[in-house]
């Protein structure tokens, strides 16, 4: 019998089995179990067990002391208990919007929990072109509420200070600063350029010292700006969707940031899925479809999430300086800012950097994969040096269907 109480190990398929029957309160005593490891991000195990007599199932989701896509990357499998405590806050603020989750066990840095698979990975979903005529008022609601609900404006301060202490999140926060804030920015070795795209990135990219100098001031704006619990990684890839429901998963990358880190990671990866659709769906009718779909997103994502942010914000007692006149304004329009900038941010360094996305690199012609890459690369730009003309989703929209 495995030992699952002393020391800790990453588990296989078997262990996994061995372990729900044994440490789970979740199946039937007389439940036939198969698991199947899925994880197909870059840090993670995650376990599907079913009870093959009733098809009940849950999710096992392990902590390795390496990421799996490269294992320069030593990460503590600690970030296994804030993935775990920042889930059950998401889900105490918005339940609709969140998986539930059972049993943390810190011993073999692993937790349990809903399993998700009648939905599918937003990415895999928009590469497909399917559309979500909900999910900009899901994700706002979502991020306006663990946003502005985790934050000084309406939380008691010694209460926030302790939740800041708790996530307190350094090597996930280092990877971050390393793969979006800095690498991008200079030629870094451990990035992975498309060749035909090089030149453009050297001139625009590597050779633009004022787009440096902004991306110095947003590194520092990341690591000292403790505003919200933010998810911390909320591309596409985070996001479970079918027909009428969102789910957000893997807040790993979890810790007290700027709130617009969350909703510009949502823009740039809709702006990915945008690409994708302009290079491959030959049919012109279908593209303007899709590419309208994701344009209207876009501008609803912004917008929605600004009034639902400002509705909460009024409903919500606050910190008496904050109902000053002109401060709600003010520190909206400076959430805005982040979230251009770090939409810019993301646009480049899924291009450039390490850590890719599918929709780019799943476009096969080359020189549609140049034009796709280039255009997300402009507007990036556009993003982070002139972020703080940023105000309305009209705005981030326009500057899209300029780039491209
Ligand atoms: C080493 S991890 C690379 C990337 O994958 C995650 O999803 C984060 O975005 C991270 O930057
Ligand atoms: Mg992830």
């Amino acid at each position: 019998m495995t030992d699952f109480s002393s020391e800790y190990f990453t588990m296989n398929e078997e262990q996994a089995v061995e372990y729900a029957k044994e440490k789970l309160d979740y199946f039937k005593p007389d439940a036939v179990l198969t698991c199947k490891e899925i994880g197909d991000g870059n840090l993670n195990y995650v376990f599907r067990i079913v009870d093959e007599k009733n098809g009940d199932s849950i999710i096992l989701k392990q902590a390795g002391p390496v990421a799996r896509i490269s294992d320069e990357f030593k990460v503590s499998p600690d970030r296994n208990r804030i993935e775990s405590d920042i889930l059950k806050i998401q889900y105490d603020y918005a339940p609709e919007y969140t998986p539930k989750t059972y049993q943390y066990d810190p011993i073999m840095n692993c937790f349990a929990m809903e399993d998700l698979s009648d939905y599918e990975i937003m990415r895999a979903a928009l590469i497909k072109h399917e559309t979500f005529p909900d999910f900009a008022d899901h994700i706002t609601t979502f991020m306006a509420k663990t946003l502005l609900l985790t934050s000084d404006v309406v939380m008691n301060h010694k209460d926030k200070k302790a939740l800041v202490k708790s996530f307190i999140n350094p090597e996930l926060c280092e990877i971050s600063e390393d793969l979006v804030y800095t690498e991008p920015f200079y030629d870094c070795e451990r990035n992975e350029v498309f060749p035909t795209t090089l030149p453009f990135i050297e001139k625009e990219i590597w050779g633009d010292q004022q787009l440096q100098l902004e991306t110095a001031k947003l590194k520092f704006e990341f690591m000292t700006n403790a505003q919200s619990l933010i998810h911390g990684d909320l591309h596409t890839g985070s996001v479970f969707i079918k027909k009428g429901s969102t789910k957000v998963i893997d807040p790993e990358f979890a810790f007290y940031g700027p709130a617009g880190y969350d909703i510009g990671n949502v823009v740039a990866n809709l702006i990915f899925a945008y690409a994708n659709g302009q290079a491959t769906i030959t049919d012109e009718k279908e593209r303007e479809q899709f590419t309208s779909y994701i344009l209207n997103t876009i501008k609803d994502v912004v917008d929605l999430f600004k009034e639902k942010f400002n509705t909460l914000w009024n409903q919500s007692e606050k910190d008496l300086v904050a109902t000053y006149d002109g401060f709600q304004s003010y520190y909206i329009d400076n959430i805005l800012m982040d979230t251009a900038a770090v939409t810019g941010l993301e646009l480049c360094r899924r291009i450039i950097g390490l850590a890719k996305v599918a929709d780019i690199t799943s476009i096969e012609q080359e020189n549609a994969r140049k034009r796709a890459e280039e255009s997300c690369l402009t507007a990036a730009k556009q993003f982070i040096i002139n972020r703080a003309v940023f105000n309305s989703g009209t705005d981030f929209v326009n500057q899209v269907k300029q780039a491209f």
